[in-house]
C-alpha cells in the first residue's frame, strides 16, 4: 500500500464512460482526487502533450505520485490496490476471474454495441441534428440482447456481478448501461431482465454513482 501521498489526478471528461470507471473506484474507496478535464472530441483534438499520457488518444489517463497510467481497467485495479478503503476485488480466484470476465465482456462487446451503436445513434445523433442510423441500431440489437442476457445470467443468484460484494465488475458495467438505458430501445431491453434491472436500481442509489452522473443523465 502506498500512503496518502499526493492527490491522484484523472485526465478525462464527465461525459466519458471510461473516465467514469476509475472515478467510481475513487469514490467507492473514498479517495480524494482531481479531475482534469480533457475533451477528446474537441475540435482540434486533445490538448498538446496529451498523447504523452495516452498514446492512443483516448480518455482517461491517470497520474499518482509520479506514476503515469492509462487504460481504465488498469487504473481501477491500481486504485483498488494502492489505496485504503473497501476492497473492490474478491480474494478468491473464482471471484477475481468473474471480475476479469465481466470487464472483458464490457470492453469487447458491450461498449461498442450499447454505447456507440445504440445510445449514440438513438440519442446523440438526433441531439446533434443528425438522423439516427436505423440499420446500425437494428444490426446491434441482437448483440445488445446477448450482452444483457449474459450479465443477467451472472446475477441470478447474487447481488453483484462478481459475487456477494460490489466489485470492479459492477463499476465497469454501470457507466455503459447508464448511457444505454437513455435510449428507448435500451430502457425497454433492460426492463426485460429482472436481475439486471434489480442490480441497476441498487447501483443507481449508490453515492458514487450519483456523484459521477454524466451531463446526459443530468439533462433528463
Ligand atoms: N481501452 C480504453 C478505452 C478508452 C476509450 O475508448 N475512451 C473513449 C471515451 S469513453 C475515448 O477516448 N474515445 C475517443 C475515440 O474513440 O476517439 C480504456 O479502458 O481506457
Amino acid at each position: 500500500m502506498t500512503g496518502p501521498g499526493s492527490l491522484p489526478i484523472l485526465f478525462g471528461a464527465r461525459y466519458s464512460v471510461y473516465t467514469r470507471i476509475p472515478r467510481l473506484a475513487l469514490e467507492e474507496k473514498g479517495v480524494p482526487y482531481r479531475l482534469e478535464e480533457v475533451d477528446i472530441f474537441a475540435r482540434g483534438g486533445p490538448p498538446a502533450g496529451y498523447l504523452e499520457r495516452q498514446p492512443f488518444g483516448r480518455i482517461p489517463a491517470f497520474e499518482h505520485d509520479g506514476m503515469r497510467l492509462y487504460e481504465s481497467g488498469a487504473i481501477a485495479r491500481y486504485i483498488d490496490e494502492a489505496f485504503p478503503g473497501p476492497a473492490l476485488q474478491p480474494a478468491d480466484p473464482r471471484g477475481r476471474a468473474r471480475v476479469n470476465q465481466v470487464i472483458s465482456i464490457c470492453d469487447s462487446y458491450a461498449y461498442r454495441t450499447l454505447v456507440w451503436d445504440i445510445f449514440v445513434e438513438r440519442v446523440s445523433a438526433p441531439a446533434e441534428g443528425r438522423a439516427s442510423d436505423e440499420a446500425r441500431i437494428a444490426a446491434a440489437l441482437p448483440r445488445a440482447r446477448t450482452c444483457l442476457r449474459v450479465l443477467d445470467d451472472l446475477l441470478q443468484d447474487q447481488p453483484w456481478l462478481a459475487g456477494p460484494a460490489l466489485s470492479l465488475a459492477d463499476l465497469h458495467a454501470q457507466p455503459i448501461l447508464a448511457l444505454f438505458r437513455l435510449a428507448e430501445d435500451g430502457a425497454q431491453l433492460l426492463a426485460q431482465h429482472a436481475a439486471l434491472s434489480r442490480w441497476w436500481g441498487t447501483m443507481a442509489a449508490r453515492p458514487s454513482v450519483q456523484a459521477t452522473r454524466s451531463p446526459r443523465e443530468l439533462a433528463v
